[in-house]
């Protein structure tokens, strides 16, 4: 946990976006309003994350497993960031977010990434919150990759296995570029699950944990705030003992 001041913020606040499909089949619509209702919940969450000094919002938008759903649903949420930032770069601008995503960016369609890739040019410069969405991001396939490219390294004989350490395997995780906010201080979910679902697997290892039932297009600022106070609660549950 990097410390953030006597205030107990948690510096690293990772979502788990569930329950738009069924918000919207709950009241007869195609789950497509769902994820488009969800994506209003992501505008209010970033801007009040931003508002209590949040260093890094990171949200689960596209996991590895979703390529299974069927093909329309994923045209369709492969055309949501595009979305996003034709209606939201004003507004991340004026709050001084700057945009990041980690995931496999090779199975990405072309104009999807270059969408990612133009929001996170206009807003580099931004030097509050980091909103970083992991986008065809799955965790175990990124430890295989950060192992991967340590075995070429120790292949090449550019460092020694018995050297590796936990700071090296960091290096070569995804998050390496939200460095220094890699480890979530809290993590939030949705919708009645408690799972994490190969979500940031090595970077929770001392998350706490905040599960809520409702659905994720019912979110709102509040039950963020209300997320964090019962985060510093447990924070100052533990400075007690
Ligand atoms: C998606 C809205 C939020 C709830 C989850 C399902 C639907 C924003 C993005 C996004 C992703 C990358 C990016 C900018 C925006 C997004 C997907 C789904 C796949 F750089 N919302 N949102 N991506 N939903």
């Amino acid at each position: 946990m990097v410390e953030n001041g006597e205030t107990n913020t948690p510096a690293h606040v990772a979502m788990i976006m569930d329950g738009n499909g069924r918000w919207a089949e709950k009241q007869g619509k195609a789950r497509k309003f769902g994820h488009q209702e969800g994506m209003e919940a992501v505008r209010r969450v970033t801007i009040r994350a931003s508002e209590r000094g949040i260093k890094v919002l990171t949200l689960y938008a596209f996991s590895t497993e979703n390529w299974k759903r069927p093909p329309q649903e994923v045209h369709f949420l492969m055309q949501l960031p595009i979305r996003f930032f034709d209606r939201f770069v004003p507004e991340l601008q004026e709050k001084n977010v700057r945009v990041n995503m980690i995931g496999f960016e090779e199975k990405v369609p072309s104009s999807t990434r270059k969408a990612i890739q133009k929001a996170m040019d206009q807003t580099k410069d931004n030097d509050g919150m980091i909103l970083n969405f992991a986008f065809n991001y799955g965790s175990r396939a990124e430890i295989v990759r950060a192992t991967q490219s340590l075995c070429e390294r120790a292949l090449n004989g550019e460092i020694n296995i018995s050297e590796i350490n936990e700071e090296m395997i960091e290096q070569h995780l995804m998050t390496e570029s939200i460095t220094p906010f890699q480890d979530v201080d809290l993590l939030i979910r949705s919708s009645g699950e408690q799972r994490l679902s190969n979500f940031l697997l090595w970077q929770n290892a001392y998350s706490e944990f905040y599960f809520s039932d409702l659905l994720w297009p019912d979110f709102d600022g509040d039950i963020l705030d209300e997320a964090l106070s019962c985060y510093t609660n447990r924070q100052r549950r533990y400075g007690a003992v």
